[in-house]
């Protein structure tokens, strides 16, 4: 029987959401391979269905993802970024790692990268504004690199700090914020396998507005958690101030998890509207990622801890 192979479509003949859709339906359970992958959960423990809500989840076109954002560093309207990060380079660059941790160190992106497997995952983001996106991300768990400069047993918290160069980033030259922007994580919360530093999007190379060359993504907090253009990462014994908090400490707090319940003081989150959607739909607790992460704050006052 003759065989004949049929030659690849070319990629460039075939819209992003396309592929990725129909990759999607193929693996079917689509980012809990990855989870799987990563927690290295036993076979008998893989979960067969799609977190909360996922199954109604629709890629959110690429244009959108890329042209539709927040990155203060290059402007606070929506398009901003995408029209000023273009020319921002991104290599060379470094990551210090500093603080309570036994491999304190000045790293180049491609030793972080050399040791990681590179994974897409589909991930929900929401941002505290009531907007949200269903991005195929590339990245790898943190906690890969946080096991590989081993905290110290004190370490209790994890701070990010973003670039600081207003002649690079040029929305750094107004106060808009306290900069450089940083964020935090309680260790455990770093350390979970949902937690991803993405290096790409759609299987490409993440886009500068984005927030290239690497950026944190934690799907179940508000997008403001996921912090751009990372240059440090500092362990601590203390809760870490951030950007958002000190700017307004009464709108943002330190958790920012994803909370239908719990209103921003001047408006609702119980609803939210999917970019490329018309009509809104119910915010679900922890971005519908509940049954992962739940019991990361069992017994605290998520009122409180806002
Ligand atoms: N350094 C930095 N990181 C940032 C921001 C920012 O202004 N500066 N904005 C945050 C907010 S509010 C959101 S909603 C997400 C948006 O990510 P996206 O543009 O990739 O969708 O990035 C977050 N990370
Ligand atoms: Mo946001």
């Amino acid at each position: 029987m003759l065989m004949k192979r049929r030659p690849d479509i070319p990629s460039s003949e075939i819209t992003d959401e396309r592929i990725y859709v129909d990759r999607r339906k193929f693996l079917a359970t689509g980012s809990l391979l990855g989870v799987a992958a990563a927690t290295g959960a036993l076979p008998g423990c893989l979960k067969a269905s799609p977190s909360e809500g996922e199954a109604d989840d629709k890629l959110t076109p690429y244009k959108d993802v890329t042209t539709y954002n927040n990155y203060y560093e290059f402007g606070t309207g929506k398009e901003d970024p995408a029209e000023n990060a273009g020319s921002f380079r991104t290599s060379p660059w470094s990551v210090t790692v500093e603080g309570l941790v036994k491999r304190p160190a000045v790293y180049n992106l491609e030793d972080i990268l050399r040791p990681v497997t590179q994974q897409e995952r589909i991930y929900r983001l929401r941002c505290v504004e009531g907007w949200s996106m269903v991005i195929p991300w590339m990245g790898f768990p943190l906690s890969a690199f946080i096991s590989r400069v081993e905290p110290t047993s004190q370490a209790k918290f994890v701070e990010f700090t973003t670039l600081h160069d207003p002649r690079r980033m040029p929305g750094q030259r107004r106060p808009v914020l306290d900069w450089p922007y940083t964020e935090g994580l309680r260790l455990d919360e770093a350390m979970h396998p949902l937690t991803i530093l993405a290096t790409g999007l759609y299987g490409r190379a993440l886009p500068n507005q984005n927030g290239a060359p690497l950026r944190l993504v934690v799907p179940w907090k508000y997008g403001f958690k996921s912090i751009k253009g990372i240059v440090k990462i500092r362990f601590t014994d203390r809760q870490p101030a951030t950007a958002w908090n000190k700017a307004a400490p009464s709108e943002y707090g330190f958790y920012s998890n994803v909370n239908p319940e719990v209103d921003h003081p001047r408006w609702s989150q119980s609803k939210e509207r999917r970019i490329g959607e018309f009509l809104r739909r119910r915010t679900l607790m922890f971005n519908g990622y509940g049954d992962q992460v739940a019991r990361m704050y069992a017994g605290m006052d998520l009122r409180r801890n806002y």
